[in-house]
């Protein structure tokens, strides 16, 4: 029987491969039974949208388009019209939210092996969705799977990837930005986020917001500023989020505070104390 293409055999397609992940587990915390991150968010975006321009204007010229990354795996026969994105929105377990809504200064053993453990499991996740895909003749860049994803620096806006994942996720329908930078989706900030990019006829969702900033409720009313107190550092304030502060935050923990039980290894670092103990924890507030 001939299968359809659709938004539902995706769905099925990313939840089947999500689920049989065996690097989704704490066993590096001794806890094999626990996962590490729960099933994502799904938010599909067409591949002709004028959002891509204006993040080249907003970020930087070297912003990719859909039709960019395409041409980053791909040579031949590539139409805008026929990619689409699927923007995936990974939420923290309320295990992991407890335990970093405590911490003050230094991120919960939790908080630090799920993102130090992130890159090994998005190339797990990539790799095998973009497979299953290959296996139904589907052609898809998996954007965590690219070596030439970097981080550069915006004229405009400092530190930046080539590919901004959570601006892809506001494009995608998922979420709106908070004060504190991070992307509020409906299943809050503590989440970590991956995009592919896609030949298939697919729908793209709805986007239920007219700002890119209107989930947050310092920018809707006034009101919160709780990021700004849960930061150590003094890197989020109501002017917003310094990046340079932020990153200098990391390795200063990286340095003095990080716990002396767990190997650093080449473990990637981040804080994201400011992401947990918010309003903004686990649902749009
Ligand atoms: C560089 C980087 C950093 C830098 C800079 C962060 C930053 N704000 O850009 C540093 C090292 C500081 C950092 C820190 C962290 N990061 Co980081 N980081 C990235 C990376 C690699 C690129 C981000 C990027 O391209 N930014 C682009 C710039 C332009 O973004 P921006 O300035 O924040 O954008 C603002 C404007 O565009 C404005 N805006 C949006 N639309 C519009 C429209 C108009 C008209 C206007 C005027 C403005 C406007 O709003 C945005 C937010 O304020 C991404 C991975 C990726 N490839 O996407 C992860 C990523 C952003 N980081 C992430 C995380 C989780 C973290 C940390 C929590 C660390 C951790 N893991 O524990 C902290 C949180 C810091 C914070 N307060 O948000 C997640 C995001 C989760 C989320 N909920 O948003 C990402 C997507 C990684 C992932 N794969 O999931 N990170
Ligand atoms: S903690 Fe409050 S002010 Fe900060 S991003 Fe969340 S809703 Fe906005
Ligand atoms: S990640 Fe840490 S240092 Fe950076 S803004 Fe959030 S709380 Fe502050």
């Amino acid at each position: 029987m001939a299968i359809t293409i659709d938004n539902k055999f995706i769905e099925q397609l990313v939840y089947e491969t999500f689920d049989s992940l065996e690097g989704n587990q704490f066993s590096s915390l001794g806890s094999p039974e626990l996962p590490m991150w729960e099933r994502p968010l799904i938010g599909i975006a067409m591949g002709t949208d004028p959002y891509y321009d204006f993040l080249k204007s907003h970020i930087g010229e070297f912003h990719w388009n859909p039709e960019e990354v395409f041409r980053l795996k791909y040579a031949k026969e590539i139409s805008k019209e026929n990619l689409r994105v699927i923007a995936m929105v990974f939420p923290q377990t309320m295990e992991t939210k407890k335990a970093q809504m405590k911490e003050k200064i230094c991120p919960s053993r939790e908080w630090i092996i799920s993102r130090a453990e992130w890159e090994p499991l998005m190339v797990e996740f990539g790799s095998r969705l973009t497979e299953k895909l290959e296996k139904h003749g589907i052609r898809s860049v998996s954007l965590d799977l690219q070596k030439e994803l970097k981080v550069q620096k915006s004229e405009a806006l400092g530190l930046a990837s080539n590919w901004s994942h959570r601006h892809i996720a506001h494009l995608a329908g998922l979420g709106t930005f908070g004060l504190s930078d991070g992307l509020i989706t409906e299943k809050g900030k503590a989440v970590r986020i991956s995009s592919l990019v896609i030949e298939a006829p697919l729908t793209p969702t709805e986007r239920p917001y007219k700002s890119h900033n209107e989930w947050c409720l310092y920018y809707k009313n006034g009101s919160c500023g709780l990021c700004v107190k849960r930061c150590p550092t003094d890197a989020i304030t109501v002017q917003g989020h310094d990046k340079e502060a932020c990153e200098k935050y990391e390795t200063e923990f990286f340095e003095k505070h990080w716990p002396s039980d767990i190997a650093k290894g080449d473990y990637k670092i981040g804080c994201g104390l400011c992401q947990a103990g918010v309003p903004c924890q686990n649902k749009k507030p």
